[in-house]
């Protein structure tokens, strides 16, 4: 059931946030898109605009044409170093507090790559896809933290010699396994689903939300835009995350 008003269905959420035992978060690009991070569909403008992501960001891609991806990454790495948390990363780390303080349970687990909801602070949190500032070699995952500027492109690996690749979970590629079994466990366990900022396209995460539906959760999302989750969500916030996440939190 939807609530007749956005203040109504805000209401509504923060009720539901404040009274909840165990609340679990699935984010994605539209929180990030306030701190001026393209979501994942836009970041395709300019000098990109010729390309789908999913045809970037692919281990074939890579295979081809480990420069272009490669570059692309870097450009990306780049612009996430140069911004900041906004209101609605602030706001679920503020909600985990107020967990904590009455005694219940807060799980966050985020599609996004840009590592700023730990730079908010949140604590309890579970990166479905990976870290774009963090970076490995492609052959063998030896984590690199340095290396040397110029030719070659991509770097290569100082353990095994093979090209150096973002530690981020590609499509055709699995996600990490614990953090995916975290995530799963947490949709079933919690009795408030927050989805908040994705287009629910990219599986498996686009499925935790129904997951928490079938187990009995309230399903709050916000969102401007529909998605495929909106006409099955307990209560439907068509408003930016960073407008509305401070107002569950307060
Ligand atoms: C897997 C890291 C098992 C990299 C990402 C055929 C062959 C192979 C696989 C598949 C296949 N068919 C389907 C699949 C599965 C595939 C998939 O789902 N494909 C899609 C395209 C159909 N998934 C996978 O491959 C996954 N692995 O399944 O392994 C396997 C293995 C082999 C073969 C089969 C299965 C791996 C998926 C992970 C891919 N990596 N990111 C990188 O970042 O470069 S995905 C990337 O895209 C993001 O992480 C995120 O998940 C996704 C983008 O989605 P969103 O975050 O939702 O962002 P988007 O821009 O779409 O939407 C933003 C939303 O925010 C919008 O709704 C907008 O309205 C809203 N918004 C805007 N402003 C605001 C806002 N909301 C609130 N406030 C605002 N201010």
């Amino acid at each position: 059931m939807h609530a007749s008003t956005d203040q109504d269905a805000t209401a509504r959420a923060r009720q539901c946030v404040g009274a909840a035992r165990s609340i679990t978060v699935l984010t994605g690009a539209g929180i990030s898109a306030e701190s001026g991070i393209p979501t994942f569909r836009d970041a395709m403008t300019g000098l990109w605009a010729k390309f789908r992501p999913e045809d970037l960001a692919t281990p074939e891609a890579f295979r081809r044409n480990p420069r272009m991806v490669w570059e692309w990454y870097a450009g990306r790495r780049e612009k996430v170093a140069g911004v900041s948390p906004n209101a609605g990363h602030r706001a679920l780390a503020a909600i985990e507090v107020a967990c904590a303080m009455r005694g219940a349970e807060f799980t966050l687990v985020t599609q996004n790559v840009d590592g700023l909801h730990h730079a908010a602070g949140s604590r309890n949190v579970h990166e479905l896809h990976g870290n774009i500032r963090r970076v490995k070699c492609f052959e063998r995952g030896h984590p690199a933290s340095t290396w040397p500027a110029g030719e070659p492109v991509p770097p290569r690996c100082a353990e095994c010699g093979s090209p150096l690749r973002p530690d981020v979970v590609w499509f055709g590629e699995m996600l990490p396994e614990g953090e995916l079994e975290h995530a799963f466990a947490a949709a079933r366990r919690c009795d408030v689903f927050l989805s908040v900022g994705t287009s629910g396209l990219v599986e498996p995460a686009a499925s935790l939300p129904l997951l928490a539906l079938e187990h009995g959760a309230v399903v709050i999302e916000v969102n401007p835009d529909p998605t495929p989750l909106t006409g099955r969500a307990t209560i439907v916030l068509a408003a930016a995350a960073g407008a509305v996440l401070p107002r569950l939190a307060a």
